[in-house]
C-alpha cells in the first residue's frame, strides 16, 4: 500500500505516518526528517538548507527531489511506503507523478490532516525543535497555506483523499485513518 500524508505545520503527519508506517510494513519517507538528518551531520546539503530551514520556508524542489529518488532506489523488504512531509507545492506534486510512473508505482490513497491554525500552533510551541519558533511557524503556516493547500485539489482530481479531523488524540487520528484506508 502506498500512502501519502499532507497537512499543515504540526498537524501530526510524522507522528502518524510512523505509526502506519508501522502498522502496515511501509518505508517511511519523511523529507523533514531527511532534510534534519543532512543539518545535524553537517554534509553540504545539510549546510545549504539549514537557514532555509530555520526561517520556515521551503528548501528548493531540486534538493528535495533528489532526496526521494535516493530513497526510492534504496533497497529494501517493504509492503509499499508511505510519503510524509512530501509533496508540499504543486510542483512537487507533479515531479512525483514523474517519478511515480517512471517506477510503474500507483498511490492507493491520499490522507489529509484537519487540524486548525491555533492547535498546530500550540503543539510546534509546546514540542521545542530547533526550527519551531514563534516567527518560523508563522512563516511555515503562511507558506503552507500559499503553496502546500493546492496541492490538495491536485490529488482530489487523481486519488481517493481521505479527510480526516486531526486535532483529536493520536491513538483516535490513527484509528480514522486505519478504517478509512482498510476499508
Ligand atoms: P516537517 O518535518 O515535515 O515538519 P512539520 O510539518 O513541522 O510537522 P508534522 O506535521 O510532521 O508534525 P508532527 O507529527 O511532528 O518539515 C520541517 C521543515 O522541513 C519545513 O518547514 C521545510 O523547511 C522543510 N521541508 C520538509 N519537507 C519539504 C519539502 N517537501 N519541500 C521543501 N521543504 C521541505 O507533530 C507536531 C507535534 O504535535 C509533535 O510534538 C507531536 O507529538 C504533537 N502531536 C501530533 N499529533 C497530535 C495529536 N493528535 N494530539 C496532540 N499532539 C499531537
Amino acid at each position: 500500500m502506498n500512502l501519502i500524508i499532507l497537512g499543515a505545520p504540526g498537524s501530526g503527519k510524522g507522528t502518524q505516518a510512523l505509526r502506519l508506517a508501522e502498522r502496515f510494513k511501509l518505508r517511511h519517507i519523511s523529507t523533514g526528517d531527511l532534510l534534519r538528518n543532512a543539518v545535524a551531520a553537517k554534509t553540504e546539503l545539510g549546510r545549504q538548507v539549514e537557514a532555509v530551514m530555520q526561517a520556515g520556508e521551503l528548501v528548493s524542489d531540486e534538493i528535495v527531489l533528489k532526496l526521494i529518488m535516493e530513497v526510492f532506489d534504496a533497497p529494501g523488504e517493504w509492503d509499499g511506503w508511505i510519503l510524509d512531509g512530501y509533496p508540499r507545492s504543486d510542483d512537487q506534486a507533479e515531479a512525483l507523478e514523474d517519478v511515480l510512473s517512471a517506477n510503474r508505482e500507483v498511490v492507493d490513497a491520499v490522507i489529509y490532516l484537519d487540524v486548525a491554525d491555533d492547535v498546530v500552533t500550540n503543539r510546534l510551541l509546546a514540542r521545542k525543535r530547533g526550527d519551531d519558533t514563534p516567527e518560523a511557524i508563522r512563516k511555515r503556516l503562511e507558506v503552507y497555506k500559499k503553496d502546500t493547500m493546492p496541492v490538495l485539489d491536485f490529488y482530489e482530481l487523481r486519488y481517493d483523499v481521505h479527510r480526516v479531523d486531526g486535532s483529536e488524540s493520536i491513538e483516535e487520528v490513527t484509528d480514522a485513518i486505519v478504517r478509512l484506508v482498510d476499508s
